[in-house]
């Protein structure tokens, strides 16, 4: 056989988000990364703000570091552009072995264009503000001038030069333009410039996707006309810039969003109208083929709505990813969740040491107890976060957070086998048990904090890991069986399992009980 020698160019592989058979992996270093990711606060895009910004992504022990690079900050006078804090960010974080995640705060930064510069935020007649359906003028730029996108594009382009030039081993590993689109207190662009493209056909493109017939924007979407169509404008909007930014640079890009009510229709007057809210992601797919994932800001504590959230943006078209979520001790458990959902990752949101918090979103104070609140999660999943992508990305997995009131849950494991998860229990007995009823309750039980991870190895074999809670393997078909053996290892730095003991006897009696170690086992059910 003829041995070919590798060719010297060692160009490092992009990064890219994959998807077969509906499952989804962002390949970083050309395999599959998981995210444990924090976003730094929103003025934290400073060389004066990283000596605080550094200790906190450590003390985390998160892989990536999501953080704004805003317009006015590159291009203050126009066609002059400066970057010489892109330039300082790129070389700490290589110095940080952090991974970097860039958001481009532009013409939407949660609705108005306060981070574009002065140059365009205070020139209404060369970049029109929307006018909503009170014939109001609101502070929000409307999607449907070129002058503004133009704009908009030529300083993402140059951004993604930049970053093409000096970023040769991708340490920037994704983009998010623009953050949280849509605007507030208007549900569409109502001046006469867009009330003109409203009165038109619905496009082609988006015809086709949503399956309808030509017509109008109101007689093809009826009540929703207005929302579709601002989202449909926003959407193509964003699309472009991205497209522009990708033939330069191809990274992956995704669009957050500022959510609505998971379960109810909500007025979208009171909401951001025209971001991808789960009501319109099929018009948002169909307006940008160029964002790769359109992702959640989570800022809702209870687990049912969290749930709901992760099934409505996990979906065989669409990567799921949370690039956002509050930052108290109630939002940490959802790591699980996002990962029993094949998330492919996750950042609570302004983690750093700037001395800002968005109390009640999120912590009243950001200090090490607050971060402590995650690094528990990220300590217990960084050593093994490659190995998770991958089976994520290949075999079955699942996980839960612990729901409020630690309710028991049991989850399918595809058929022969289920879990039942429990919370509160001591290691021995079980507080079920009558004989347990004088037993103190475990303390710091009123915040939900735990969680689970399965990950199936083979038919019959299972890794599990997770936090404060119990594992009980169940047959789904009552058959005769045992937890046949429980391998506890962990995952050395190349990834590698490493055994370390076998468990057995009062540490499997009553279930597997996973503590606030770091405790990683491999399971095998059999029968008999
Ligand atoms: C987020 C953050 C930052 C249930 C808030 C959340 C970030 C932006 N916006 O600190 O501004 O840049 O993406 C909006 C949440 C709306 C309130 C939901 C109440």
């Amino acid at each position: 056989s003829l041995a070919v020698a590798a060719p010297s160019f060692a160009q490092a592989p992009l990064p890219k988000l994959v998807t077969k058979d509906g499952k989804h992996a962002l390949m970083v270093d050309g395999k599959p990364f998981l995210m444990l990711g924090v976003q730094a606060n929103n003025a934290a895009n400073y060389p004066s703000q990283m000596p605080k910004v550094w200790p906190a992504v450590k003390a985390m022990h998160a892989n990536t570091l999501e953080i704004p690079i805003a317009w006015e900050q590159i291009e203050p006078v126009e066609g002059k552009f400066d970057f010489s804090y892109l330039d300082l960010l790129l070389k700490q974080a290589r110095e940080n072995d952090t991974k970097l995640v860039i958001l481009w705060f532009a013409t939407w930064k949660n609705n108005g264009p306060q981070y574009a510069p002065e140059w365009v935020k205070l020139d209404d007649k060369r970049f029109p503000r929307l006018i909503n359906g009170k014939g109001e003028v609101k502070n929000s730029l409307s999607p449907h001038f070129r002058a503004t996108l133009e704009a908009d594009k030529k300083a993402f382009v140059e951004l993604m030069r930049f970053i093409k030039a000096n970023d040769p081993d991708h340490t920037v590993i994704m983009v998010q333009p623009e953050n949280e689109v849509g605007a507030y207190s208007a549900i569409r662009d109502f001046s006469p410039t867009a009330q003109k493209i409203f009165d038109g056909p619905v496009p082609k493109d988006l015809l086709k996707a949503m399956n309808k017939k030509p017509g109008t924007w109101k007689q093809v979407f009826g009540k929703d006309a207005d929302e579709f169509f601002y989202a449909w404008s926003i959407g193509r909007y964003v699309d472009e810039i991205a497209a522009a930014g990708k033939q330069v640079l191809p990274l992956p890009m995704y669009v957050n969003a500022a959510l609505r009510d998971p379960f109810n229709d909500q007025d979208p007057f009171t909401y951001s109208s025209g971001g991808p809210t789960w009501n319109v992601l099929d018009v948002w797919k169909a307006a940008a083929p160029s964002i790769d994932a359109l992702a959640p800001d989570i800022y809702m504590r209870e687990s049912e709505k969290v749930r709901k959230t992760l099934e409505q943006y996990g979906r065989p078209d669409n990567a799921l990813f949370v690039p956002e979520i509050g930052s108290d001790k109630a939002y940490a458990r959802y790591i699980y969740d996002v990962l029993g959902h094949q998330g492919i990752g996750f950042a609570p949101f302004g983690i750093d040491y700037t001395g800002y918090s968005n109390y009640p979103l999120g912590a009243k104070t950001i200090d090490a107890k607050a971060i402590e609140n995650f690094a528990v999660h990220y300590r217990l999943l960084s050593p093994m976060a490659r190995e998770w992508a991958r089976l994520s990305y290949e075999g079955k997995v699942w996980g839960v957070g612990e729901q409020e009131g630690g309710k028991p849950e049991t989850i399918d494991l595809g058929g022969r086998w289920n879990v039942r998860v429990t919370y509160g229990e001591w290691q021995f007995g079980s507080i079920e048990a009558p004989w347990m009823a004088k037993a103190e309750k475990q303390p710091d039980r009123e915040i939900p904090d735990a969680g689970a991870l399965i990950a199936q190895l083979s038919p019959n074999e299972f890794l599990i890991t997770g936090y404060r809670a119990r594992l009980t393997f169940g047959s789904a078909k009552g058959e005769r069986f045992m937890v046949s053996r429980v391998e506890e290892g962990h995952f050395d730095d190349k990834g590698q399992w490493v055994f370390d003991r076998l468990w057995n006897g009062d540490q499997v009696d009553y279930g597997l009980n996973l503590t606030t170690l770091p405790q990683i086992l491999k399971v095998k059910l059999a029968t008999y």
